[in-house]
């Protein structure tokens, strides 16, 4: 655990307008019933809850995109990702761990991208962990569905075809600074896409061969390398349909919960985590809040509840 715990700051993100279908809306109100605020506050943390954020207003934003655009409920997408990118960096500038309560995926397009500002701002790179069974690198040429919660990760790195939604100049991530973790499903071009960009995939079988251990410890190795900020991006369809069913993109094969809690104790060992997003809780397809208790569960263990301390560490 941290001599000093840097405060948490709560952001609620009722989005679903990205994911194709109703019910993501509840996922913030899920998370704070299952009570992610109490168990960082037992943890020792100072925790701020700013509430559910609403959508900024935006204008003429198709006209700026490609004839044929496939993007779904583009506006209102594009109004939450102005408000979650300028919470998530005031968050952040202020001192604070951002932890964004979704809420589907595309909310990722902004909390990330408010980070790259923040780090940026810092001097130093943003990596990004991405705990998933899908790759979410479609852009408005590629996507299949045209459901924006599949963009995100091509959306922080420039690739998605999604301008004017954020300023032009705004900083990016490097696709090299993406560690991808669970992955299981990914779309015909969206494949070409992700290597073509030089994403690092962990897919299942990489989980399956390797282990969460060592995968965890390659990424923290290059994230350590140079000093970066690391944003994890938790969906909870990387974990096995059979652990957390409360999601509508369920994958079978996921991870496990032990492989999942494991890769959060190590995270809060290397102390590098800079934010977090808790994305695709859909309340609606939920076991009896069994989905939203578990993303609370391993957000304890990421801000350091353990079973047992080590007596050295593993990272
Ligand atoms: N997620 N690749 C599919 C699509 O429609 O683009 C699924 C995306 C799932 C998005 O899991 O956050
Ligand atoms: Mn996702
Ligand atoms: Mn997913
Ligand atoms: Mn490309």
């Amino acid at each position: 655990t941290r001599a000093e715990p840097t405060p948490v700051t709560l952001i609620g993100v009722p989005l679903e307008e990205g994911s194709g279908r109703r019910g993501c809306v509840m996922g913030p109100t899920a998370l704070r019933i299952a009570g992610v605020d109490r168990v960082l506050g037992e943890l020792g943390f100072s925790v701020t809850d700013k509430g559910d954020l609403a959508p900024k207003p935006v204008e003429g934003l198709e006209a700026q995109l490609s004839p044929g655009c496939q993007a779904k409920n583009l506006a209102a997408v594009a109004g939450f990702t102005r408000a979650i990118e300028a919470a998530t960096f005031e968050a952040a500038q202020a001192g604070t761990l951002p932890i964004l309560l979704g809420g589907d995926h595309a909310l990722s397009m902004g909390s990330v991208s408010g980070m790259a500002r923040h780090a940026a701002a810092l001097g130093r790179p943003l990596f990004v962990l991405w705990l998933d069974a899908h790759a979410d690198f479609n852009s408005v040429e590629t996507s299949p569905s045209g459901n924006m919660h599949g963009m995100p990760v091509a959306f922080f790195c420039g690739e998605a075809g999604l301008g004017g939604i954020l300023p032009e100049d705004r900083p990016l991530v490097d696709p090299r600074r993406v560690y991808q973790v669970g992955i299981r499903s990914v779309d015909a071009r969206e494949r070409e896409e992700v290597a073509e960009h030089g994403v690092n995939v962990y897919d299942m079988r990489a989980l399956d061969e390797m282990g969460a251990s060592a995968i965890i410890r390659e990424i923290l190795a290059a994230v350590e390398a140079e000093d970066g900020l690391l944003h994890v991006s938790l969906d909870v369809d990387f974990l096995d349909p059979d652990v957390a069913p409360g999601v509508g993109t369920t994958v079978p094969g996921g991870a496990t919960f032990r492989e999942a809690h494991l890769i959060m104790e190590m995270l809060c060992d290397s102390a590098r985590a800079s934010s977090l997003d808790l994305v695709e809780l859909n309340p609606f397809l939920d076991d009896r809040g069994k989905s939203a208790r578990i993303l609370v569960e391993l957000t304890a263990s990421l801000f350091g509840r353990r079973i047992f301390d080590r007596p050295t560490r593993s990272a």
